[in-house]
């Protein structure tokens, strides 16, 4: 079917990462959905991923407008891997250089500019949502007149967070890393410690880099949100008026995903067999199982692994525990002996990639371990689950305070920091303590009420007549030609 010429047409450009490709791959559906022509920007291996899902989903509406345009990334010639294009490759193992690899990583998709201007030179979309890691997007777009909208990835709350840490340092005012402070301007009295703020230091790499970050976002047209105004209204108001000229938010994007296709296939091909995955949650009762997921970045190391595994040995709790680790085979020293054996029927341990959203969405599942990554908060919230917050770095220790300390739909494990040391690790006792306490401690039935009047908001708010949906028609009439 030729492509209409008056088509609103939107050009996404996400980060190389599943938790900003996958919300991408949403808000692309979702466009298209509405009857805009959708156009993906990636590399080569990354177009392999994205593909399978725009074939489902217009499996599932063949009058779906989308496409992917293919740049390239020629990582070896940039100083990474071959065939690193994911952040996934990166983050698989803890080798030494990782950190300086993953910098290395961010830095080097400034490549893609000079292909992206030659791509808005041809195709002239009428806006291009481009991720916040590309701060180089907005004056691409202006050569050509295109309005380019920021997609961070995550919501109001920690973006107005960002907003204010910035302007008011705080954190720099403490006696010690360690000490309680509120965050000036941030509505809900908001209480943090220097050692959870990532705030990187303007002299360095990254600090520079996150600098342009701001400065492309100032400059650019506005800015798109993975939420809902139910969720964050303080937050989403206090953006709008005081952070940026013009936001819109339009998701839970995931609850778009109604199908088990859509749902099963989200990211990566999950390690597990879907439906074996949902016929062992049929057995459960409901509420009774505890899903431990901490994202597609994050990766501990083995002694952290061993204190989450005996943690949920000895809750004698169902459980679900997804390790990011390759397929069964590798030493597993990180397996209790016999710790699969003792918790059969009771545990499922899920190496590499589970299918979160079919979980999540299973009467059975009652609690939500969780690092506190967007994506993953937005979900838990859609679903209804209570949580116990975890956060491991980047704005996780930001969203964690809007789950325990704004929504109260979960309890903390009290993560300091960023997992630097094995001081830093977080014991079985308190995995233990935890789990119970989200599925039937005393003030369980409180939160999960209110989980599920969230989960209520959260699937109205994208229905005809809701807040995301009223917030998209206005995106497109403001960027339709
Ligand atoms: P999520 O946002 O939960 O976590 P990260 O992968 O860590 O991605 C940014 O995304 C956040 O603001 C950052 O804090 C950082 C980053 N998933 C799955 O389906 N199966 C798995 O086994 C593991 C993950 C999905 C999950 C979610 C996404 C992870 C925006 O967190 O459902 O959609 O992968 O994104």
């Amino acid at each position: 079917m030729g492509s209409n010429p008056q088509r609103f047409h939107v050009m996404f450009f996400p980060f190389m990462g599943h938790g900003h490709m996958i919300p991408t791959l949403d808000m692309a559906n979702l466009l298209s959905s509405r009857g805009a022509k959708s156009t993906i920007v990636t590399t080569p291996l990354n177009s392999k991923i994205l593909q399978k899902h725009i074939d489902t989903f217009k499996n599932l509406n063949p009058s779906l407008e989308m496409e992917i345009q293919i740049l390239d990334f020629p990582c070896v010639q940039l100083g990474l891997p071959e065939g690193c294009e994911n952040l996934d490759f990166l983050t698989l193992n803890n080798n030494d250089d990782r950190e300086v690899m993953i910098l290395k990583f961010f830095l080097s998709t400034s490549f893609f500019k000079d292909q992206l201007e030659k791509l808005l030179e041809t195709t002239r979309p009428d806006c291009l949502i481009a991720d916040m890691f590309f701060p180089w997007a907005t004056k691409a777009a202006e050569k050509f007149n295109v309005p380019r909208v920021v997609f961070h990835g995550f919501g109001y709350f920690p973006l107005c967070f960002e907003y204010c840490i910035k302007l008011h340092k705080p954190h720099k005012r403490v006696a010690s890393n360690c000490e309680p402070f509120v965050i000036p301007d941030l509505p809900g009295n908001i209480v943090m410690t220097q050692e959870q703020i990532n705030d990187r230091d303007e002299g360095t790499e990254i600090g520079k880099f996150m600098m342009e970050v701001t400065e492309s976002e100032v400059k650019s047209s506005g800015v798109v949100v993975n939420s809902f105004y139910e969720l964050e209204p303080d937050y989403a108001d206090f953006y709008k008026s005081v952070v940026a000229k013009r936001a819109w938010n339009i998701g839970p994007l995931s609850v778009l995903n109604r199908g088990f296709e859509e749902k099963a296939e989200r990211g990566k091909k999950a390690s597990v067999d879907e439906v074996e995955c949902l016929k062992w949650l049929d057995s459960k009762e409901p509420n009774s199982v505890v899903y431990v997921s901490f994202g597609s970045v994050a990766n501990f190391k083995n002694e952290q692994l061993i204190e989450i595994a005996a943690g949920l040995e000895a809750s004698s709790k169902n459980f679900i525990w997804v390790v990011r680790k390759n397929k069964a085979g590798d030493n597993e020293e990180w397996l209790p002996e016999g710790m699969e054996e003792r918790t059969k029927g009771r545990g499922m341990i899920i190496r590499g990639w589970a299918p979160q959203v079919l979980i999540l969405d299973h009467q059975a599942t009652g609690g939500f371990v969780t690092h506190c990554g967007w994506n993953s908060l937005l979900e838990g919230v859609a679903a209804g689950v209570p949580m116990v917050t975890w956060p491991v770095g980047a704005e996780q220790f930001y969203n964690e305070k809007l789950v325990t300390q704004v929504l109260r739909t979960g309890v903390t494990v009290e993560a300091k920091r960023e997992v630097k040391g094995l001081g830093d690790r977080i014991s079985r006792e308190t995995v233990d303590k935890a789990v119970r306490e989200v599925l039937a401690g005393e003030e369980a039935e409180e939160r999960r009420k209110r989980a599920k009047n969230l989960a209520e908001n959260a699937n109205a708010a994208v229905e005809e007549g809701g807040s995301s949906f009223n917030d998209l028609n206005s995106f497109i009439e403001e960027f339709s030609s």
